[in-house]
């Protein structure tokens, strides 16, 4: 099914149309509202009378996350605080957390674009969701919450954690749909092993999964855990969270609303457009947005972009799974290591588990990489020389990979920690 066929099946040329009024709408809108949108497009000496078409859209300075820590907490919004409906916050690892805000229209749109999300998915009306994303300041919790009821779903809005609970709503309301971040699936699988829970025979047919980044092997392992189909959902707290990208079931690429959220790929580098199938940073112009829209803002995520026809019939360009951060990119010894590389070849190991921590260290002046794996039970082994064996053979197989050598340390089943929600990668302890 297909959420609203008009506007999604509508041709590139038509739609075109609609996104050049949307920019000049919204570039005039901010030049009005938003001292902080007045000073930077005076200092990018930008003549807006000249923005007249979406093909204009380079002509208009970008927008980073320090524009709105600089501004904290409700600089950055267009809209007067009168109008401002709900304020959402995604922390950071340093300085001010990012403060979002929504008018009463920002929340309708955001009802929306999930719902259509939601029908890329697979989902229809009638259907139970299970929302384990959390609930609060995150996006996650609300945003799945507002579109499903806009769609007519059944919401079961769990919110993270309390998994025993959660397998026992599971087994006990037979929910279709599951929300939640994909290394939380994984963790309530391993709980119902525990439990003596048959994963396989679970109501879940279909999984939701977002927030952060994972590989196609990881879904490989989720959709075999669970009997279900998983499907990636993608958003920032900055644009609106969930819903800024999702996957149809030809799970070929994320389809983005763009005539909602219009977006670029470009090279970090030289800040030039980036080719469609070449890797670059994912920005994005939000049309539509009242309560703090936001031009050409740079994610720091990695993806590439298709703008091809899909097979399903929906015409918006669609970007690739996640393929790292330009921040959560750690560069070892001039080499770029992104956590899902590393992800990618522990799964296609067999004995190793998709629980995994990727430690930094400098020394002597020399980075060193080290990964821990854990095993799985069946493969732990008292004989310390079958161990290191299996050290060898990962490490071989990342290198392989990255091109640099890497520590591998297998650790004992169930010793990293789970997470819930987001979970933590990456310790690098060259910055401490
Ligand atoms: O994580 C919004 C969200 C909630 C998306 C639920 C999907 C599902 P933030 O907390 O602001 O918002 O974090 C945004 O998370 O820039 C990406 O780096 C990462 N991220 C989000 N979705 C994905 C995904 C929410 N599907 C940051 N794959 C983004 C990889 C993702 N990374």
């Amino acid at each position: 099914m297909i959420f609203n066929k008009q506007v999604e099946c509508l041709a590139p040329r038509a739609l075109k149309d609609i996104q050049s009024k949307r920019l000049c709408r919204i570039v005039n809108y901010m030049q009005r509202k938003s001292p902080v949108y007045q000073k930077k497009f005076a200092q990018s000496r930008v003549i807006l009378r000249k923005i007249k078409s979406i093909n204009d859209i380079d002509h208009l300075p970008f927008t980073v996350k320090e524009d709105l820590r600089d501004t904290y907490p409700f600089g950055i919004f267009s809209a007067p605080m009168s109008d401002i409906r709900e304020i959402h916050v995604s922390s950071g690892t340093t300085g001010n957390p990012t403060v979002v805000g929504y008018s009463k229209e920002d929340l309708d749109l955001w009802a929306n674009v999930i719902a259509r999300s939601l029908c890329c998915a697979g989902a229809v009306p009638g259907d139970m969701i299970q929302i384990a994303y959390g609930y609060g300041l995150f996006t996650g919790g609300l945003g799945l919450h507002y579109g499903s009821l806009l769609l007519g779903l059944t919401v079961i809005p769990c919110s993270s954690g309390q998994t025993k609970r959660q397998l026992k709503i599971m087994q006990d309301f037979r929910p279709r749909v599951l929300a939640c971040t994909p290394s939380y699936a994984l963790y309530m699988a391993e709980t119902a092993g525990e439990l003596g829970i048959d994963a396989k025979k679970s109501s879940w047919k279909i999984g939701i999964f977002g927030a952060e980044p994972w590989s196609e092997a990881m879904r490989q392992q989720i959709e075999k855990r669970w009997d279900l189909e998983a499907i990636d959902i993608y958003g920032l707290s900055e644009i609106i969270g969930p819903g800024v990208a999702c996957e149809c079931h030809c799970k070929n690429g994320l389809h983005v609303p763009w005539d909602v959220f219009y977006p670029e790929v470009i090279d970090p580098k030289t800040l030039k457009k980036a080719k469609p199938g070449i890797p670059g940073e994912l920005v994005v112009t939000t049309l539509t947005k009242l309560g703090m829209p936001l031009i050409r803002y740079r994610t720091r995520d990695i993806v590439t972009i298709n703008y091809e026809k899909c097979a399903c019939g929906r015409t918006s360009p669609r970007i690739s799974k996640v393929l790292g951060r330009t921040d959560d990119m750690i560069v070892v010894r001039g080499v770029n290591v992104f956590p899902t590389q590393i992800e990618e070849v522990l799964l296609n190991i067999e004995g190793a588990e998709p629980h995994y921590q990727i430690i930094v260290e400098r020394h002597k002046g020399l980075d060193r990489l080290e990964v821990l794996v854990e095993l799985k039970e069946s493969f732990f082994s008292d004989e310390v020389k079958q161990l290191q064996n299996f050290e060898q053979r990962i490490s071989k197989e990342i290198e392989s990979v990255l091109s640099i050598g890497v520590k591998v340390r297998l650790v004992e089943p169930k010793s990293i920690e789970r997470s819930e929600g987001k979970s933590k990668r990456i310790i690098d302890k060259r910055s401490l």
